[in-house]
């Protein structure tokens, strides 16, 4: 028996809001109607969508009556006042934004890592940050085998990540310097053209950015373990699409490099590219468009016994964003459990 689902996109117009149509389309979701909601400023505009064009409507508190579920990606204030309205409206929400990842009541899923706790959800499910998605889809085979004690990541996050006009931003940039223009920097604080800025999100009082400890607490709550240890340093470089992760790992027991790249080879959602002696290795270029996660550069650590250190790259608003979240509603309608009923907020 098929069934056939009325689906709410929110921030449709935006770069993740757009993904997440193309990605409702590629993977071929059941849907019976898909309704791109956004803000007033983008009302009446035409998306493309499946070789036709939809219409962007005014979100509003009457937005969600009647849909199946929505998937989010306007940002954290949006979802902080729409989310709990329609998930009261029985319309369960897969949100993008940051603004609930860290609410107890909501499961925070990335599907290949931890699709179980899906079952406790309560109308709310939050999608994890980007770098955090693409770095557990990599390290869950490891993790399952020996165990991770400390994670030390390093980020190489595309611009994309900010949205359409951080994208615009880059681009304008990179084509005035070749004209002698001057240039200003609307997005973010400094250049982004030719530059690489190591702060991602605003800085917080131990000194790390929200983006780095985002990969922190985020690690903690979807591997259920408080006692892993990480440290991130996030930075944004000029790049469009796909974000690169230099990744180095303790495990608890030790494992070698090969027996690492075989249990990876058939881990879900994960390529392994590593192929050094032909130059083969994961690009941001190459993961553009992709909805896996690519490992390659896997090695042992030269200072530790139980280290090892690898090379993580996706497409941040695929993977990152767009591909994960339909992923979690494709969980959603495989149970009717999960999609029934409405919920308290
Ligand atoms: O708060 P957060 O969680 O940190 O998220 C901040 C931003 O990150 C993006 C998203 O930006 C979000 O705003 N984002 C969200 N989740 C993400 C993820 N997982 C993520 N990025 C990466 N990974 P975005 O540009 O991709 O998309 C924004 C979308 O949200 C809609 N929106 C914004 N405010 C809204 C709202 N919808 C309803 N109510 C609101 N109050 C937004 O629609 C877009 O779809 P829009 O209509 O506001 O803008 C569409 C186009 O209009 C242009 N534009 C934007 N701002 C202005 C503007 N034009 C004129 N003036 C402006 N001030 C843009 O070109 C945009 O394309
Ligand atoms: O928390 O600017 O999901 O690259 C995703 C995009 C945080 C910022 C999130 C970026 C956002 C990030």
């Amino acid at each position: 028996m098929s069934r056939e689902y009325k689906v709410g996109v929110l921030g449709a117009s935006g770069a993740v809001g757009r993904e997440v149509l193309n990605c409702l389309e590629d993977r071929g979701f059941p849907y019976a109607s898909v309704k791109a909601l956004a803000s007033a400023r983008s009302a009446g505009a035409r998306l493309d969508f499946a070789g036709d064009e939809i219409t962007v409507e005014e979100v509003g508190p009457d937005s969600f009556k009647g849909l199946d579920l929505a998937i989010f990606s306007a940002g954290a204030s949006v979802s902080r006042q729409y989310a709990p309205i329609a998930a009261r409206s029985g319309c369960p929400v897969v949100d993008n934004s940051s603004c609930w990842r860290q609410d107890d009541r909501v499961p925070l899923v990335v599907p290949e890592v931890n699709a179980r706790v899906l079952a406790r959800h309560r109308g709310i499910i939050a999608n994890p940050n980007c770098s955090t998605i693409q770095m557990l889809v990599a390290l869950k085979p490891i993790y399952d085998a020996v165990g991770i004690k400390r994670i030390i990541v390093s980020t190489y996050q595309a611009v994309s990540g900010t949205g359409q006009k951080a994208i615009e931003e880059l681009a304008e940039q990179t084509r005035r310097i070749f004209n002698c223009q001057d240039i200003a920097a609307n997005v973010y604080p400094h250049r982004i053209a030719f530059n690489c800025l190591p702060q991602i999100d605003v800085f917080t009082d131990n000194g790390y950015t929200k983006e780095e400890m985002k990969m922190v607490n985020e690690t903690k709550k979807i591997f259920g373990d408080e006692n892993i240890k990480v440290s991130a340093t996030c930075v944004r470089v000029p790049v469009f699409y796909g974000h690169s992760e230099a990744v180095w790992i303790e495990t608890a027991r030790h494992i070698e490099p090969a027996a690492a790249r075989e249990l990876m080879s058939r881990a879900p959602g994960l390529l392994v590219v590593d192929e050094p002696e032909k130059g083969r290795y994961p690009m941001a270029i190459d993961a553009a468009g992709r909805d896996e996660v690519f490992v390659g550069r896997l090695r042992a650590d030269l200072t530790t016994e139980n280290g090892l250190s690898m090379w993580v790259v996706a497409d941040n608003l695929r993977k990152g964003a767009a591909t994960n979240a339909v992923e979690i509603a494709e969980l959603l309608i495989r149970d009717p459990e999960l999609l029934k009923t409405s919920w308290e907020w």
